[in-house]
């Protein structure tokens, strides 16, 4: 049988059956105890999870009995970011959680084709958080909703959970290769080569954009010590909208493939065949009857061959490929720039090369941060060669692309938002300067990853925002020749000393032939 999983605001009411019957599914798994592979916990667990918050919210106390050493050792703490396994792993894990809510509707006399909802954030009018999920009630009024959670503190941390699209884009799926390069130049529309990486660097385009800015715009948080679940990798399994979010991010990768001619998942036997197969720990779930459910990435690639589909994966319209639309800025003609980017021998040029950096970590407190990245004169003339190249070549070749990093990104506030922006003038309003707008960081997993543990080096995080249009600008009106870049980093609410936000280095890298 095969289900179909559907937009959460068009299954025609509040509480639709699918979503009635959610609820029902959900309650059963969070009558489980913590050992028990299909419970609740146990599955936030999967994903990631940490003792303190967990006590501190409730939901772990000294009388659960822990599961198995080597129950632990092979299904917790697995989930996948900052690595090519984002997408995979997270199918995976969303195909196991839909069996298990499955078996539960089932075994309450619910429909045996129940599949999981997905929340389309994007769509016009349903950028808000589903009404089933922000009531603590069930619809007959009595309490205990089990889809309604306290720690959900929204963009603006009052409780009003919404995803304001000034903070979101799908600029992701324009991205011509899943796999990115490691250092400097694109991360890629489904992030770098690695092993098990529980919490690697950076993060994939679709990973960091939307993917990061949803958890931390929907967790919010009371504190930089209380984070809403959502915000934190280590309790967002916790979340019954969790599951909503995800189903959207795996229903993006399939609208991104929906462009076969350059949007092709990996083959590498590395990612085909996942971390098991050199010699690292595999994707495994547990699944009802007491199975398991072991899979690699390259089982998860088509979705013909899986027992789901969407409603609905048409791309939403996002005018020509970047490429395009930057060849017709150099005045490289309509067709002419179509027929450069088709050119099959055009594959995604690698070579990336530092342009320039600040010279000194910085802290993001309060209501701003700012930094002046010099460029290498060496490297910018090749650039700046390049750009020119694209407008008077009788065959005009693709433009460099070029990417603002922030390197060695630490702190303790996961659900800190900060907006990027590049050469405002002093004194002025940046929100004036939405042409100056580098992109959105959400520092979802930044805890985690600035802690010195046996998994983690406490390097911190590692954000890539293409800023390939603003340079086409600066080049064309001449500034470019400034040699300088002034980046100001402005956070969505002021950020306080204890939320210990620092960056180690702002780099630019071109990247191209
Ligand atoms: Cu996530």
């Amino acid at each position: 049988m095969s289900h179909t999983r559907k937009n959460v605001w068009q299954l025609g009411g509040d509480w639709a059956d699918p979503i009635l019957w959610y609820a029902r599914g959900v309650k059963a798994m969070k009558a489980r105890e913590l050992n028990e592979g299909t419970g609740w916990r146990f599955y936030g667990a999967i994903h990631g999870i940490d003792r303190d918050l967990w006590t501190q919210y409730g939901y772990l106390s000294e009388t659960d009995t822990p599961p198995s050493n080597a129950d632990i050792r092979t299904f917790w703490n697995q989930c996948q970011h900052g690595s090519w396994y984002f997408l995979p792993w997270h199918r995976g894990y969303l195909i196991a959680f839909e069996s298990i809510i499955r078996d539960a509707v089932v075994g309450l006399g619910g429909p045996d084709d129940w599949a999981l909802p997905y929340w389309n954030y994007f769509k016009p009018g349903q950028d808000g958080l589903p009404p089933a999920f922000a009531s603590a009630d069930w619809p007959d009024g009595t309490g205990d909703n089990p889809l309604f959670v306290e720690q959900r503190y929204g963009p603006n941390n009052d409780g009003d959970i919404f995803v304001p699209m000034n903070a979101v884009n799908q600029n992701a799926l324009g991205e011509p290769d899943f796999e990115g390069v490691a250092t400097g130049g694109s991360p890629g529309f489904g992030g770098v080569s690695t092993g098990f990486a529980h919490g690697g660097r950076p993060h994939g385009r679709i990973e960091q954009q939307p993917h990061d800015q949803i958890h931390g715009l929907v967790g919010g948080e009371l504190s930089p010590v209380q984070p809403g679940l959502m915000s934190d990798p280590d309790t967002a399994g916790l979340d019954p909208i969790f599951w909503l979010h995800h189903a959207n991010i795996d229903r993006l990768w399939e609208v991104w493939r929906q462009n076969p001619a350059t949007h092709v998942d990996p083959t590498k036997p590395k990612w085909t065949d996942g971390p098991a197969s050199i010699g690292q720990r595999a994707f495994v779930m547990p699944i009802p009857g007491g199975k398991t459910f072991a899979y690699t990435p390259g089982e998860m690639s088509d979705l013909s061959k899986l027992d789901y589909t969407y409603d609905d994966v048409s791309p939403p319209g996002i005018g020509p490929s970047p490429l395009e639309a930057r060849m017709e800025r150099f005045g490289v003609g309509v067709a002419m720039a179509a027929e450069a980017v088709g050119r099959p021998a055009m594959a995604e040029p690698k070579n990336v090369e530092l342009l320039g950096a600040n010279n000194a970590s910085i802290r993001l407190t309060g209501a701003q941060a700012r930094t002046s990245v010099v460029l290498d004169t060496t490297v910018q003339n090749k650039l700046s060669a390049n750009l020119r190249a694209a407008v008077t070549e009788a065959t005009p070749a693709p433009p460099d692309r070029v990417f603002l990093n922030l390197e060695n990104v630490r702190g303790v506030s996961d659900a800190t938002i900060f907006d990027v922006y590049i050469n405002v003038p002093d004194g002025a309003n940046p929100a004036n300067y939405p042409r100056n707008l580098a992109g959105n960081v959400s520092l979802f997993g930044v805890r985690k990853a600035s802690k010195v543990d046996d998994t983690h080096a406490g390097d911190g995080l590692t954000f890539v925002l293409e800023i390939s249009d603003l340079i086409d600008r600066l080049h064309l009106s001449g500034t470019l020749a400034a040699g300088q870049l002034h980046v100001q980093l402005v956070p969505r609410h002021p950020v306080s000393d204890e939320a210990q936000i620092s960056i180690g280095r702002i780099s630019v890298f071109r990247q191209g032939d």
